[in-house]
């Protein structure tokens, strides 16, 4: 494969100023006929004109009207004598959406035409410079037979519509903003819309419209809701304004990811887009709000400033996470929601990024090289490049943030820019401030891969009534960068006495403390900090909120822990305290290789917090919730999946048995009285009763009462709401009850129609906790099933990745038919859909800390994916990774 590395980028000889697309839609074979303005880049020296162009074909190429001699070179259109003059470049050439299974460029689903551009399909529809930095106007008309596809779109405003001959009719459009060709998009279809009509703090009028197909408008009315509010968000906290009269948002099932920001017509996976409380759970509702929001807030975050080149991914990637992520967490209004927001936020950080950034395809935020930049949109350019736009605004302030938000948009608005431009405007709004002070230090957070270690230790000194926190960091090697420099860790903290006050916090040298929660900044590998006129040994609450993506070792035991998670003022902290104690338990037995014994101190805690007057249900159900086993495997170096899902199946059995009384009581005096609302107290509620009622199920049917059962049975057949519905299904389902069998049977037949609802049926049995093999053996008959494909990628995922991606103790099998099965499925999907194919095949990314057997298994397993003459790039790069 061929490595593309940021170092060699160089400016495009030619830019294409307009383009003026034509296609004659027809899913077998579809005409494209595309005129350019081109010129040539004055800057840079001559050279030939290279397109990009793939599965096409080409039927003909003029320069200003006149045929000209061309060349075709692997995946480029090479025309070597063009004018030195701008010029008009005319091309047309066919493609096929029918065939187009690798759901990238233009392609068919239930009947309808739909685009995925980003990052590289537009070369799929046409010949062109299919590179960001190259942007152009989009003029864009469509033709189509009438009765099959009554909707034509595509990006800007609409110009004209007209009927045809033959049945057929045309719809044009045009795109006022100069856009990258990612951008671009095209839907037709048999689609109706829901439409809303609002005008913005501006005083503009705007139209916006969500199309999904005809049975599905009831399930558009949270999605619609969610757009509407990220546009009044936008504008109320960065002054962003929506700048199209017309925003359009379409529906479709067969979808690589969530969904696409498109200029003016976001395109989404009905998973990302359709809700309704029969169908979609309170997740699905608040992952709902949360990618329209991404999308909408793309529009000024990608496209009126995009990336010069792929590398600089994060640049939108990582903003437009953070916007989102500040946009749920103010949706979330109150403080307790709000942490909620960021501790869910963390765990997905934790249990997704870490193992990335410590495995095979460790890459920094700015990554250096790849082979296929899909392999790319990664929880590292994501959610880790979100963590470090929030160290931005830890660092320079909220107002500070905002200011150099503006500042970037005023000297980058319609450009093509790198993460290098971003950083300089923050710092250049904020003169003096912690980060303007050591901008270049805090830049190795884009260009350094793997997850920095910081320790920190305190030191009471009761005579002289001093506390000294000393701070020390690590960087550990990653691949191609075994040596790393310290990096700047905005450290939030606060500190408590023992009886749980916050202490005011005076750093040596100051005149007076500065209230009692502050950041401290460490940008060496080793730095002190001396607080005085402190009166009693404290318990430190270090990096609050998660102030940085580091891994922390604060040496705090059992007796502190405890302390932060009764008193301590920052609710995440308060999260962590909980998790902590689960995993220091949890470890201890996996190391020991004992099985495991939850301690009173422990129990009466997790009782405690359950039992507390005050706390949010939905900060008690995620504290009472043990860390996954994902991220317990990341503590250790050699990891038997096994031995860890033993022990935190043993934890929850305990936690159940010795709770039960607790958790009946949580059960009964939660319950959800009025109309269905998918907000963060009912919510939360119904959080905490399906927690209640999993451990409920699982203590009864190990000690073989039916009780329990019977009550989750009845509720998953009364329930008046799919998160209901599905918390007491997978309560039956984890337990192994064997009222489980007859659920799913129910399940299955009541939501026949309802792809999505299908899709979670899959998932829910390929998740389940595994029972001497039945789990694994009954995901290989449901790959059999007559619902099931690997074609269309929800499906996919549903059952393949939730069981190699989300079910460990299933997959990792002493026999190796979990990875036998993994080879089989990525080298199958790989045939179909390289980039859902890449996807599965990072599962093997941490092969190498794998305990016997299972590494040696899990290397034959890759050697045989390696081993097939014919993979696509996607797999082949994680492949070649893995083994390197
Ligand atoms: N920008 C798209 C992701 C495109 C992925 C291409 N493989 C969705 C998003 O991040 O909003
Ligand atoms: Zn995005």
């Amino acid at each position: 494969v061929t490595l593309i590395r940021r170092e060699d980028y160089v400016a495009p000889i030619f830019w294409i100023r307009t383009v003026d697309l034509t296609f004659d839609l027809d899913p077998a074979k579809t005409l494209v006929t595309s005129k350019m303005q081109l010129e040539r880049n004055a800057a840079v020296p001559h050279g030939p004109l290279r397109l990009h162009g793939e599965e096409l074909n080409l039927l003909r190429v003029l320069i200003n009207g006149e045929s000209v001699s061309f060349r075709q070179e692997g995946h480029e259109l090479i025309i070597d004598n063009v004018p030195d003059a701008d010029f008009v470049l005319e091309i047309r050439n066919t493609c096929c959406p029918d065939k187009n299974t690798a759901l990238s460029g233009l392609y068919t689903s239930g009947g309808g035409f739909f685009t995925q551009c980003e990052a590289e399909g537009f070369r799929r529809i046409t010949y062109f410079l299919d590179r960001p930095d190259v942007m152009a106007v989009y003029t864009v008309t469509l033709r189509a037979d009438k009765s099959r596809f009554p909707v034509l779109l595509s990006n800007g405003n609409l110009l004209d519509t007209a009927d045809l001959d033959n049945g057929r009719h045309m719809a044009k459009w045009h795109d006022p903003f100069p856009k990258p060709s990612y951008l671009f998009a095209l839907v037709a279809g048999d689609l109706v819309a829901r439409e809303q009509r609002i005008r913005t703090r501006a005083g503009k009028d705007h139209l916006l419209q969500v199309y999904v197909r005809r049975g599905d408008l009831e399930k558009t009315e949270h999605a619609m809701n969610s757009l509407i509010a990220s546009v009044v968000w936008d504008e109320a906290r960065f002054n962003l304004p929506l700048d199209l009269e017309r925003f359009m948002v379409v529906g479709v099932s067969d979808f690589n990811m969530g969904a696409m920001e498109n200029k003016g017509l976001n395109i989404f996976n009905t998973s990302a887009l359709l809700a309704s409380p029969a169908t979609a759970t309170d997740a699905d509702f608040q992952r709902i709000e949360s990618i329209v929001a991404h999308e909408y807030f793309h529009n000024w975050t990608g496209n009126r400033v995009t990336c010069r080149d792929w590398f600089q991914l994060s640049l939108k990637e990582g903003l437009t996470v953070f916007r989102d992520q500040e946009f749920s967490m103010d949706m979330a209004a109150t403080p307790s929601a709000r942490a909620v927001c960021r501790i869910q936020d963390v765990r997905a950080l934790r249990s997704m990024q870490f193992p990335e950034d410590a495995g095979a395809m460790a890459h920094p935020v700015r990554p250096d090289v790849y082979a296929e930049i899909n392999n790319f949109y990664t929880p590292t350019v994501y959610e880790k490049g979100s963590e470090v736009v929030r160290m931005y605004q830890t660092l320079v302030g909220r107002e500070g943030f905002g200011k150099g938000m503006a500042l970037y948009f005023e000297r980058h608005d319609g450009q093509a820019v790198t993460c290098d431009d971003f950083a300089q405007a923050i710092a250049d709004a904020n003169p003096g401030s912690e980060l303007s002070k050591r901008l270049d230090t805090f830049k190795r957070w884009y260009s350094q891969a793997g997850t920095p270690r910081l320790q920190a230790r305190g030191q009471y000194d009761a005579a002289a009534r001093t506390y000294t926190l000393s701070l020390q960091q690590v960087n550990p090697p990653s691949p191609g960068q075994p040596d790393k420099l310290p990096q700047v860790i905005p450290v939030a903290l606060g500190l408590l006495s023992r009886d749980g006050a916050a202490l005011p916090l005076q750093l040596d040298g100051e005149a007076q403390a500065a209230g009692t929660d502050r950041v401290l900044v460490l940008d060496s590998a080793e730095q002190s900090f001396v607080f005085v006129n402190v009166d009693s040994a404290p318990v430190p609450s270090l990096l609050r909120g998660f102030s940085a993506p580091v891994v922390l070792d604060d040496g705090l035991g059992d007796e502190e822990l405890l302390v932060l998670l009764k008193h301590d003022s920052d609710a995440f902290n308060r999260w962590e305290a909980s998790q902590r104690l689960a995993l220091s338990r949890l470890l201890t037995s996996v190391r020991n290789g004992q099985p495991l014994r939850l301690d009173d101190a422990y129990l009466d805690a997790m009782r405690a917090v359950l039992r507390h007057p005050d706390l949010d249900p939905a900060f008690k159900a995620l504290a009472l919730q043990l860390p996954d086993e994902a991220y317990i495997a990341e503590q250790l170096t050699v990891v038997d999946p096994q031995a860890i899902h033993a022990a935190v199946t043993q934890a929850q059995e305990q936690l159940a048995a010795a709770l039960q009384a607790d958790w009946a009581w949580a059960f009964e005096t939660h319950q959800v009285s009025g109309g269905y609302q998918p907000d963060p107290v009912q919510s939360g509620k119904r959080a905490l009763t399906n927690l209640a009622l999993s451990m409920l199920v699982l203590h009864a049917t190990r000690s073989g009462d039916g009780v329990w059962p019977g009550r989750a049975y009845q509720r998953f057949k009364d329930a008046t709401n799919m998160t209901d519905r599905m918390g007491a299904l997978s309560a039956l389902v984890q337990a192994h009850a064997a009222l489980a069998e007859p659920a799913l049977e129910r399940f299955h037949a009541q939501f026949k129609g309802e792809a999505l609802v299908i899709d979670k049926w899959f998932a829910l049995q390929g998740r389940a906790t595994e029972l001497d093999g039945k789990t694994f053996a009954r995901v290989k008959q449901l790959a059999k099933h007559s619902d099931f494909t690997l074609k269309n990628p929800n499906r996919a995922r549903s059952l393949i990745f939730s069981l190699c991606m989300f079910n460990p103790a299933a997959f990792h099998r002493t026999d190796a038919a979990g990875y036998v099965f993994w080879a089989e499925q990525v080298l199958a999907l790989d045939a179909i859909n390289p980039q859902v194919a890449g996807r599965l095949a990072r599962v093997m990314d941490r092969w190498t800390t794998l305990a016997t057997p299972y590494r040696s298994a899990a290397r034959e397993a890759i050697a045989r994916v390696a081993a097939k003459a014919e993979l696509s790039n996607d797999v082949r790069e994680i492949i070649d990774r893995q083994l390197a």
